[in-house]
């Protein structure tokens, strides 16, 4: 009687290791399936408009992009890199690293070792881009043709190189033509094979945020209307060249939009006389160099106002990911969100501004994606802006260059990926372990009571047949 019942007792534990065990061997093994099958991957087109506020997606009434991720996926949030810019933003796109890392740091840069001045205006000296590798370049190692037009950097010879086909920057030609151009580019010809990789860059909704601001709900219902527009275009381009169902598609932005207001000016002359410091950038991160005495010039800027926060270069917060390189000025200046620094005046220079602090919700833009490798009406909250990288070597086969970014969540978004959800497994393991035990003890307390007398030492007695099992060896 109480052997069968230190029997069931073993038995049980036997199960609950059982059902642990096969549970995380099943894990692996699902992870580590043969994913080498797929031969040669679908080509890929990456398509950024740029200044994409990741709230528009609620805001805004955009049938066409919601008809896209319904059938694929959608990343509501990406968290973006500093400064959320333009060109470093695009840049960490299509290199996975942080700006610290690709060198791509503001509009407007100084580079203290050659002594050179960068403007987004001037910017194909090959010096600025050549810390990095972008996608575009890296993907031809592969043996793959690319393309990408008008995408910041896409017309800069690189490491002496550039894209297979490219435009030389005009932001004069249309949507529909950049689009024209890059599916006769992926459909390629008899002589030819298409390209693999194609990044697009659009300049809209940006160029309306800045005009009117993000809460001009008027201006920008009509802009994104616009951009909807153009994706309706790039789905019926697709349809129409046969691409679609074949091609990879992510839609992305860099960045967000915050409003900006004249009531919110920060006059750095109100604080320091502007022969103090060399001005390298202004709004709403200005970046200086102090003139002499940095101590005392950082320590008036420091307490300029209360909504813009100081930094020297070494007490960058690492979150930021925005010191580590020569063309960091010594000292940074971060405006709060809707504020913009000017010099002197009472002008605002831009209803709608970006590049602030990239923890902010108005600084994210978002990411859908949808083609045969992915997911069919998969939605998450959020996904780093490196991680885009390494999906995107991993969706070409390309290996990756060093970069900031994992594929560990972004995989969560592909169709032959199996991808658990630690809180979730550690949930059931735990659960799995409460009800098991809780079941050993009550069979316990049942066995005592059933029992003449306490008698515990028995269960030490038994222990011939341990030997046997295989998962205890
Ligand atoms: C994966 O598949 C490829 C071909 O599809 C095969 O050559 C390889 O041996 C497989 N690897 C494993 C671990 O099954
Ligand atoms: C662009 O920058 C280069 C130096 O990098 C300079 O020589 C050239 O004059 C600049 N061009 C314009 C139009 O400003
Ligand atoms: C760049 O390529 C050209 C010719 O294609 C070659 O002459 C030159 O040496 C290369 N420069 C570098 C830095 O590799
Ligand atoms: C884009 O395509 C048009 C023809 O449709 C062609 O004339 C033009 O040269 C192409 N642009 C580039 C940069 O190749
Ligand atoms: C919003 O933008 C429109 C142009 O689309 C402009 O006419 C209107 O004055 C703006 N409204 C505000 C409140 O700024
Ligand atoms: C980002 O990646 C680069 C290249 O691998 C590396 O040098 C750098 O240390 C990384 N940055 C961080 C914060 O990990
Ligand atoms: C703190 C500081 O260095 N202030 C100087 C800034 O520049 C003006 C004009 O050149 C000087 O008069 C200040 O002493
Ligand atoms: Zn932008």
């Amino acid at each position: 009687m109480t052997a069968n019942q230190v029997l069931i007792e073993k038995l049980t534990f036997r199960m609950l290791l059982r059902i642990v065990l096969g549970f995380l061997c099943g894990v692996r093994a699902l992870a580590t399936e043969n994913n080498t099958a797929q031969q040669r991957p679908p080509p890929l087109l990456l398509v950024s408009f740029d200044g994409f506020r990741a709230d528009y997606l609620r805001r805004f009434d955009m049938p066409n992009l919601n008809h896209l991720y319904s059938q694929g996926v959608l990343v509501e949030q990406l968290t973006n890199v500093f400064v959320t810019k333009t060109f470093p933003n695009h840049y960490s796109l299509v290199t996975g690293l942080f700006a610290e890392s690709h060198g791509i740091l503001a509009s407007n840069m100084y580079d203290p070792i050659s002594k050179k001045h960068f403007r987004t205006s001037n910017d194909t000296d090959p010096m600025w881009w050549s810390q990095a590798e972008p996608l575009w370049l890296t993907a031809l190692d592969s043996g793959y043709k690319t393309a990408a037009v008008m995408w910041p950097g896409s017309d800069v010879t690189i490491r002496n190189r550039t894209a297979t086909h490219f435009f030389p920057y005009d932001s004069k030609v249309t949507f529909e033509q950049r689009l024209k151009n890059v599916t006769e580019w992926i459909l390629g010809n008899k002589k030819e094979p298409g390209v693999m990789f194609a990044a697009l860059y659009w300049e809209e909704p940006d160029g309306s945020g800045h005009r009117f601001g993000p809460d001009n709900t008027t201006a920008m219902q009509k802009a994104l209307k616009e951009v909807d527009d153009n994706i309706g275009l790039l789905m019926s381009e697709l349809k129409r060249t046969g691409l679609l169902g074949h091609v990879n598609v992510l839609i992305t932005s860099d960045h967000g939009m915050a409003q900006c207001s004249e009531e919110r000016l920060i006059r750095l002359n109100d604080c320091l006389h502007p022969d103090n410091y060399t001005l390298v950038d202004l709004t709403p991160v200005a970046a200086l160099i102090p003139q002499k005495d940095a101590d005392v010039i950082f320590g008036i800027l420091s307490k300029c106002h209360k909504h813009m926060t100081a930094y020297v270069k070494n007490a960058i917060p690492d979150r930021l990911h925005y010191r580590n390189n020569e063309r960091v000025q010594p000292i940074i200046l971060v405006a709060d969100e809707g504020w913009t620094i000017i010099q002197q005046g009472n002008k605002l220079p831009r209803l709608g501004d970006h590049g602030y602090d990239n923890s902010l919700p108005s600084m994210h833009p978002f990411l859908a994606a949808t083609g045969p490798s992915f997911r069919q009406g998969y939605r998450t909250s959020s996904l780093q802006s490196v991680d885009i990288y390494p999906l995107m070597c991993h969706l070409l086969s390309v290996p990756p260059r060093p970069n900031n970014g994992t594929l560990y969540q972004a995989r969560c978004l592909l169709a032959d990926e199996t991808c658990w959800d630690v809180p979730l497994v550690v949930g059931l393991v735990v659960g799995v372990l409460l009800v098991l035990s809780t079941l050993t003890v009550l069979i316990r307390l049942l066995s005592y009571r059933r029992s003449s007398g306490p008698r515990a030492f028995q269960r030490l007695q038994i222990d011939d047949d341990d030997d046997d099992d295989p998962l205890l060896e």
